[in-house]
């Protein structure tokens, strides 16, 4: 589905846009699955503010800025299981990874309308580093995006750097790492950005009347273990392509918590 000078550009860039992996009906599934575990959440009060927190922006404007921002996808709604194995996402992943291909985690990141939570420039390194760095995400977006509603920017060529200092671990100084340095990468519903887990990455407020739907999948190769066990999720380790050559050797170590 990806052309050798697709990986190419992905190997030399730390990102890569891939359009139309999904199709109109299968967004519309996962836009309405997005919907109704926001709402549950809601009526169950269990509803949050995910924004993150920080110096990066004012705190009087950061106060008004929402993020809706669940994990686990697949265990609220089965479309996303057939999305994080879908045979077209499969088939990028494998090009970008290796024929064996690992899920690690999966989230929503939704951005309301006109007050939509911006995202500091950062790597995901520090969140779950790994030895041969292969973690790579694929944000689905569920809706047009572009600067107006806050698409992701990337920094092309920044993975080359290798791990940088975060501030307080989770993002980079803005004052060095502004969003307004980040290639912007507007996207059609249904496009996939993918990007490596050292490429530099963030976006900006939703500041338009349009929501800003992207649900995130991050993959690995299984044989690029944790360098630290700092984020372990349901569904981890399940295999989307290949096979797990060493299971036996390591996996995650998953913990009921009901
Ligand atoms: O969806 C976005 O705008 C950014 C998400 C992001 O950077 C992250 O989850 O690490």
């Amino acid at each position: 589905m990806i052309s050798r000078e697709d990986v190419e550009f992905y190997n030399e860039n730390g990102y890569l846009l891939v359009r139309g992996v999904f199709s109109t009906e299968e967004v519309k599934e996962m836009q309405y699955a997005v919907e109704r575990t926001i709402a549950k959440a809601a009526a169950a009060k269990q509803d949050a503010n995910h924004t993150w927190q920080g110096d990066y922006i004012p705190q009087d404007e950061l106060k008004k800025l929402v993020l809706k921002g669940f994990h686990d996808l697949q265990f609220h709604d089965a479309c996303f299981t057939r999305a994080v194995a879908h045979p077209r996402m499969t088939g990028v992943l494998t090009q970008l990874i290796g024929p064996n291909v690992q899920l690690h985690h999966t989230k929503m990141l939704v951005k309301p309308p006109e007050q939509g939570a911006a995202f500091p420039m950062h790597q995901d390194y520090p969140y779950f580093p790994h030895d041969r760095h292969t973690m790579l995400a694929a944000s689905v977006h569920l809706d047009d995006a572009d600067m107006e509603n806050g698409c992701l920017c990337v920094v092309p060529g920044s993975h080359k750097q290798g791990p940088l200092p975060h501030v307080g671990r989770y993002y980079l100084d803005h004052r060095d790492y502004p969003v307004s340095m980040g290639t912007p990468c507007p996207a059609s519903a249904g496009d996939v950005l993918f990007f490596n887990y050292l490429t530099i990455h963030g976006s900006d407020r939703n500041k338009s009347s349009r929501p800003r739907r992207n649900v995130l999948f991050q993959y690995r190769d299984p044989a690029d273990p944790p360098s630290r066990e700092t984020h372990i999720d349901w569904g981890m380790g399940m295999m989307v392509a290949g096979e797990d050559p060493q299971y036996r050797q390591y996996h995650a170590k998953l913990e009921l918590n009901v």
